[in-house]
């Protein structure tokens, strides 16, 4: 049966694990991020599809099935498993995707690595992706692509099938021309982002990022703009902007372009924060902790995230601050995705690095002043570090969105709690009541910190109170609103819901 629905994301949404010798799906351990986000969707239409790579050496296996049918508590789905072999893997993804595109996405120009790059073959696997949808779509179904590593699947897809429409969401930030520019591709991505019904970012300034990109490549012309959503914050902070890119016009189409912040599953947050189990986790946290004041930080391992400005900016704090030894701790969830990728040992080194160097100078027996902690966390678990931190403390120098900043709020049921958040995270335009901070400055770096540990109790739970508020309100099912108010009336997704 064809799907109404195609999702085209790289990662498998299930995990496949050995029980008794056979290879079963189970649903991803972790419940948080993005993939049960989306399989959300298929509860919305009679059938859904996903399109996602595997290794070639697993799909070697004579029991290997390309196409399988999955049926659990999101709905009935079909998984395509695009074989790739390891060279493809290493091209598509760690090269092109990581070594080229990422820094550029960030604004890191100085990373960019163009050398490696081999083009023709990320252009046959974003092929072997449209492929795929094209296969799977009924006719006039959404087929809904994620992310840059799939920037010319919209192109080749409305080839194969011009009947279907297509929406793509940009997880990551979208940068200024100067900088996109920079990418010798950039004419192809572009127009095969115009081959879209809807283009997707997280907020305003991306959207605006996109439209000056491709009205600098090509013959992109009535622009229509509107306000942004007075909700947020369109002055004064690095991200913000006024107003926002509505449509465009491009080879005679119209291509909508959305700006809609990802959320997280507020209810499900609730639900964890409330229970037993995070409860007795928090008390037995808290008993090893007892009196000092728990700092927080989560996030993977990337230089985009600012781990080691953040580290550094903490042993200036206890410099500065005698009196602070034996009283806070910071606990640094660094977690390697891509640990084999050079950039990132780099990184995990200079993060081990300071952080030793921390703990040498003004640790002692008694006190440890960071942990570092470099594999995940249990879910569970890091919800009762949210609920026990004095402090969330996000500093990435660049991230699209950042989901963590969003999970404290919402872990925050007692009201209290500060949350110190990077003005380069999308999510500084929609959490105006941080502590806002330049992760750049290390003055601004530092007098956020010791603002937030200093903070009076009614300043932290007015603050927290419009937070929590915000982030309720903008949590993931607004975002799925969002998305699928693209496809209304005459289709299928809508009428389902
Ligand atoms: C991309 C964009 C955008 C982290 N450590 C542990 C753990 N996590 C979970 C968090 C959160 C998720 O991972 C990370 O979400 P982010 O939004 O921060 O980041 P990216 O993975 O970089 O994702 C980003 C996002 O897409 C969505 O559009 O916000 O800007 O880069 O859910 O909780 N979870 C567990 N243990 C850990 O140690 N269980």
């Amino acid at each position: 049966m064809a799907s109404d629905l195609v999702i085209v994301y790289h990662r498998q949404p299930y995990e496949e694990v050995e029980e008794n010798g056979k290879i079963v799906f189970r649903e991803n351990k972790s419940p948080n991020g993005i993939v049960p986000t989306l399989k959300g969707f298929f509860g919305r239409v009679d059938k859904g599809a996903w399109i996602a790579w595997k290794l070639a050496e697993d799909a070697a296996n004579p029991e290997f099935e390309r196409v399988i049918e999955i049926e659990d508590s999101y709905g009935k789905y079909s998984v395509t498993r695009l074989p790739l072999t390891p060279d493809q893997v290493s091209s598509f993804y760690h090269i092109t995707s990581k070594e080229a595109f990422w820094p550029i996405l960030h604004s890191f120009k100085e990373r960019y690595n163009y050398d490696p790059v081999d083009w023709p073959t990320f252009r046959e696997v974003n092929w072997a992706f449209a492929e795929a949808a094209a296969a799977e779509a009924a006719p006039g179904a959404v087929v809904w692509v994620h992310d840059y590593n799939l920037w010319l699947v919209p192109g080749y897809l409305r080839k194969l099938r011009p009947d279907v429409k297509i929406s793509f969401f940009h997880h990551t930030p979208f940068p200024a021309a100067d900088m996109f520019n920079v990418l010798p591709w950039r004419r192809e991505i572009v127009d095969s982002l115009l081959s879209c019904d809807v283009v997707g970012f997280h907020i305003p300034r991306y959207a605006v990022n996109f439209v000056h990109v491709a009205q600098s490549l090509l013959e992109v012309g009535n622009v229509v703009r509107k306000d942004v959503n007075p909700d947020f914050v369109w002055e004064g902070t690095a991200l913000s902007d006024r107003r926002v890119p509505e449509s465009v016009q491009y080879q005679g189409r119209t291509i909508r372009i959305s700006s809609a912040p990802v959320g997280i599953d507020w209810d499900f947050i609730q639900e964890r924060a409330a229970s037993e189990e995070t409860r007795e986790n928090a008390v037995a946290i808290r008993s090893e902790l007892g009196d000092c004041k728990l700092i927080l930080s989560v996030g993977r391992t990337d230089y985009t995230k600012g781990g080691v400005q953040q580290l550094e900016s903490y042993e200036r704090l206890l410099q500065a601050h005698p009196e602070m030894h034996g009283n806070v701790r910071l606990m640094h969830v660094s977690v390697g995705a891509n640990r084999s990728m050079a950039a990132y040992e780099e990184i995990q080194g200079e993060i081990e690095q300071v952080a030793g160097r921390i703990n040498g100078t003004f640790g002692s027996f008694e006190w440890q002043p960071v942990a570092l902690i470099s594999t995940a966390v249990p879910f569970r678990d890091l919800i009762a570090y949210y609920q026990l931190a004095d402090v969330c403390w996000i500093t990435p120098l660049a991230d699209g969105m950042n989901l963590v900043c969003k999970e404290y709020a919402a872990a925050r049921t007692d009201g209290d709690g500060v949350l110190v958040l990077s003005e380069f995270a999308g999510a500084s335009v929609e959490l105006s009541s941080a502590v806002i901070t330049n992760p750049f400055s290390h003055r601004s770096m530092d007098t956020a910190i010791e603002q937030a540990l200093a903070m009076p109790e009614e300043e932290r739970r007015h603050r927290m109170a419009m937070l929590r508020n915000t982030v309720q309100r903008y949590g993931i099912k607004a975002w799925a609103e969002d998305q699928m108010s693209y496809f209304s009336d005459e289709d299928v997704l809508s009428e389902a819901s």
